[in-house]
C-alpha cells in the first residue's frame, strides 16, 4: 500500500541532472543547492558546469533557481563543479564549492573556493577572487572536494571537507572567508567523503559517504571537534548511483534528509537526481535507517 499522502514524488526535479545535495532554511523556505550533471549516458566521468537551487514552502511545489553560479564565476578555475555547501551568516549567504584550480595542481588539483551573495538566490560573485583551500594548502588532501560549514552555537564556524578516506576541518573567521588556524585532521570511522555536519539537542551528527560504492553513514559526538563514535549505517547503497551525497535539515518541526540517486529515466553513475526522505531519531538521539521511497515526503496542509 502506499502513502496516505500524495507526494511530490522522488526524483524532485525531473527536468535535469541534479546532484550532491545541500539544504537550507531562510525566511520560512527550504532552498536546497545542488550541483548539475549533463555527462551523456555513455562517457565515464563527471561532468559538472554550474550550481541551481530549488526552493519550497510546502514540500510539494518548488520553484527552481538558476543556473546561480557556475564555474566561470571563479577566475581561478578551470572546470568540475562539485559537491557545495551555502550557509546563511548576518545577513549573508555564503556558498562554499568545489572546483578544478587552472594554476594549481600538485595532487588532484581540486579547490574550495567561496561565493558571497545578499540573497539565497543570488547574484552570487566569488568573494575572495581566489580558493581558500588548493593543494598546496599545508594538511590540505589529494582530493580536496566536498566543503560543508557549521556554526556553532558560540558563533565560530567550522568547514570540513574531504574525499578519498581523508577528511578535514579549519576554523573560519568571523568573515567567513580566512582560515582561522591550522587544517586538522579528522578521524570518523569508514569515511570516504561528502561530510556534513548537524546538532540536535546537545549531541552533533558528522554523517558521510563511507567507502566505494558509497553507503551513507554516521558518527556522533559532544563536541562538533569530534572525537566521533561510529554509529552505523544511515542510507544503504543505491541502485545505479556509486555515489551517496546527503545533507540534512530541520524545517517546520520536520526532519529530513537530501540526496541523491539516479532513478531518473537515463540516469546513472554520472547523471544523479534530488531525493527528499524524512530523517527519524531513535528515543536515544540515533539516526533510523533512511527509508526511500517514491512519494518523497508528505507535503504541508
Ligand atoms: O558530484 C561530484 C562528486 O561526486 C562530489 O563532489 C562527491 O561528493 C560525489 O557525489
Amino acid at each position: 500500500m502506499g502513502p496516505a499522502y500524495e507526494g511530490r514524488g522522488n526524483p524532485i526535479v525531473t527536468d535535469m541532472f541534479t546532484a550532491d545535495p545541500s539544504p537550507l532554511v531562510h525566511d520560512e523556505t527550504l532552498y536546497v543547492y545542488t550541483g548539475h550533471d549533463i555527462q551523456n549516458e555513455t562517457d565515464t566521468f563527471f561532468k559538472m558546469d554550474d550550481w541551481y537551487a530549488f526552493s519550497t514552502t510546502d514540500m510539494l511545489n518548488y520553484e527552481k533557481h538558476g543556473p546561480l553560479l557556475s564555474v566561470d564565476d571563479f577566475a581561478w578555475a578551470k572546470g568540475d563543479a562539485f559537491a557545495s555547501h551555502c550557509i546563511e551568516r548576518d545577513g549573508k549567504f555564503y556558498w562554499y564549492v568545489s572546483i578544478r584550480h587552472k594554476d594549481i595542481q600538485v595532487h588532484e588539483g581540486f579547490a574550495i573556493g567561496v561565493a558571497v551573495s545578499d540573497s539565497p538566490t543570488g547574484p552570487f560573485r566569488d568573494a575572495i577572487g581566489e580558493a581558500l583551500i588548493t593543494d598546496k594548502t599545508e594538511n590540505s588532501i589529494v582530493l580536496n572536494i566536498d566543503p560543508a560549514v557549521y556554526v556553532d552555537d558560540d558563533g565560530q564556524a567550522y568547514m570540513y571537507w574531504g574525499s578519498w578516506g581523508e577528511c578535514r576541518m579549519v576554523k573560519l573567521k568571523d568573515n567567513m572567508l580566512e582560515l582561522d588556524g591550522s587544517v586538522e585532521t579528522v578521524q570518523a570511522h569508514r569515511f570516504f567523503e561528502a561530510p556534513f555536519i548537524h546538532k540536535r539537542d546537545d549531541l552533533y551528527y558528522l554523517t558521510y559517504a563511507s567507502g566505494y560504492p558509497s553507503t551513507t553513514e554516521y558518527s556522533t559526538s559532544k563536541s562538533v571537534t569530534g572525537p566521533w563514535e561510529y554509529q552505523g549505517v544511515l542510507n544503504e547503497l543505491l541502485p545505479k548511483s556509486e555515489t551517496n551525497h546527503q545533507g540534512i535539515v530541520e524545517f517546520k518541526d520536520n526532519w529530513y534528509f537530501v540526496y541523491h540517486d539516479a532513478s531518473l529515466p537515463g540516469g546513472g553513475v554520472y547523471r544523479r537526481s534530488l531525493c527528499i526522505d524524512k530523517l527519524e531519531y531513535t528515543d536515544d538521539g540515533l539516526l533510523k535507517p533512511i527509508v526511500r521511497t517514491r512519494s518523497s515526503v508528505p507535503p504541508f496542509e
